[in-house]
């Protein structure tokens, strides 16, 4: 890469404390070892994988990638489109290096993807791009701003870190259109719905409360 193209980050984003990543992955950890045990998560298996197995370990299905963070804007060392005129944005520079509080209100598997949905404040959504959702999921264009905010998880082999974003839109994309998911099972950690196609989302009871930073990562 040219010098020129590297001053500008692969993203922007916010990034967990080392003790909060640990609390989230064993939370995740927990709720994938508890699913694939589910009798509506066998039931649905077909939906959510092709291959004609009659179980799946879901901890070994998705691979975890690096440090636990929510993106804000995917800059691609300065290539990817409106990457300078975030950077450049005040509020960005002001709020650089600073902690935040982040809210993850829920947790979702795809035959894709596992990861936590980030309920962003008022405060948080002056970091987030206004084209963010727009960008995405053609049915996400009218979802709120910061409908996308989310963490990875974890990946299925093969499966792009950016598809845990869109993945999120669809459910939420469904859940404006006003189909709630199927109600499968109160579980201790919240209510569990799955809305077809291998989707499943947990509500979290109590919002897990996360301290980040925000910061860039120039990878
Ligand atoms: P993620 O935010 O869904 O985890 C480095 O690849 C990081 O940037 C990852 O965290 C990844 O996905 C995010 N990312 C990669 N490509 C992206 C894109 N086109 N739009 C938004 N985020 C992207």
């Amino acid at each position: 890469v040219p010098l020129e193209e590297t001053s500008l980050p692969l993203f922007f984003g916010w990034f967990l404390l080392p003790g909060i990543q640990d609390k989230v992955r064993c939370t995740s950890m927990d709720f994938l070892k508890t699913l694939d045990t589910l009798e509506a998560f066998k039931k649905h298996l077909p939906d959510f994988t092709v291959e004609a197995e009659k179980e799946v370990d879901l901890e070994q299905y998705f691979q975890a990638n690096g440090a636990l963070h929510c993106t804000t804007k995917f800059c691609d060392y300065g290539k990817a489109e409106g990457a300078k005129e975030y950077a450049d944005k005040p509020i960005v520079k002001e709020l650089y290096g600073s902690a935040f509080e982040l809210s993850l209100s829920a947790l979702f598997v795809t035959p894709r993807t596992v990861g936590a949905r980030v309920s962003l404040s008022e405060d948080q959504l002056t970091l987030w791009p206004a084209d963010a959702e727009k960008e995405a999921v053609p049915a996400a264009a009218t979802l709120p701003a910061g409908s996308r905010a989310h963490i990875t998880l974890g990946c299925a082999e093969g499966v792009e870190p950016q598809q845990t974003g869109f993945d999120l839109l669809e459910i939420l994309a469904l859940q404006q259109e006003g189909q709630e998911g199927e109600l499968v099972e109160e579980m201790e950690l919240g209510s569990l719905a799955y809305y077809g196609k291998g989707r499943w989302l947990l509500s979290l009871r109590e919002p897990v409360s996360a301290q980040a930073c925000f910061s860039s990562l120039y990878g």
